[in-house]
């Protein structure tokens, strides 16, 4: 099972006609706070590269973070959550809009993790994204957050949830924590294969 992943922060994008061109691209969807900024932290065992916050909605661009060496043009993105209802309609509209255009008109993107929160299940939003994301014919793996916060006495029964929600395989789904570890090296291989592969 792989390491850490060697990831740096390059920089974060308004738009999409503002990237440079890539060789393959991987990008985390979810709904604000599912746990996206601290995964990319725990994929690289560091605390810091990707900010976490407790307030959702604080990552409104697109954030680009390269697979090493240097220049590899293999790049991991952190994209604007969807569904916090705390800012404007207009300003939620906007980040809809780029995370939208992203996934639709990025050539060079090779898959989406599409992320679940574990503890709370898949929200009507996340169903509306997976189909959305399906009809695009986008790759998607699935990583269900937070294992650490379901209680062991509910992981039996979350998971089927999950499982029929989605409508995988149970296999297809990874169950992750950021906070305690579990998974990460399983999604790191993953990851790396799906960038490199390409
Ligand atoms: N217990 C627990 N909390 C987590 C985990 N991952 C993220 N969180 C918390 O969930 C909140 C949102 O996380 P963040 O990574 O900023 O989510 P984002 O909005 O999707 O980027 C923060 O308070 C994190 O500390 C996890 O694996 N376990
Ligand atoms: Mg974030």
């Amino acid at each position: 099972m792989a390491g850490p992943l060697p990831l740096t922060f390059l920089r974060s994008y308004a738009d999409v006609e503002a990237l440079p061109f890539t060789r393959a691209e991987l990008a985390l969807v979810g709904r604000s706070n599912v746990g996206k900024s601290s995964l990319i932290n725990a994929l690289a065992n560091k605390k810091k590269l990707a900010k976490t916050s407790k307030t959702p909605g604080a990552t409104r661009l697109l954030n680009a973070f390269e697979l090493a060496p240097a220049d590899s043009g293999r790049w991991l993105m952190d994209l604007p959550g969807y569904g916090f209802a705390k800012v404007s309609k207009a300003e939620q509209a906007a980040w809809a809009n780029l995370l939208t255009r992203y996934i639709e008109e990025r050539e060079s993107l090779v898959g989406v993790l599409q992320l679940i929160d574990g503890a709370v299940g898949p929200t009507a939003l996340d169903l509306q994204t997976l189909e959305w994301l399906r009809s695009l014919g986008r790759p998607i793996t699935f990583v269900a957050t937070k294992l650490d916060k379901v209680r062991p006495s509910k992981s039996k029964k979350r998971r089927t949830e999950v499982v029929e929600a989605l409508g995988v395989p149970r296999g297809d789904i990874l169950w992750v924590s950021a906070e305690k570890g579990t998974g990460i090296p399983e999604l790191r291989s993953r990851i790396v294969q799906l960038l490199t592969d390409s």
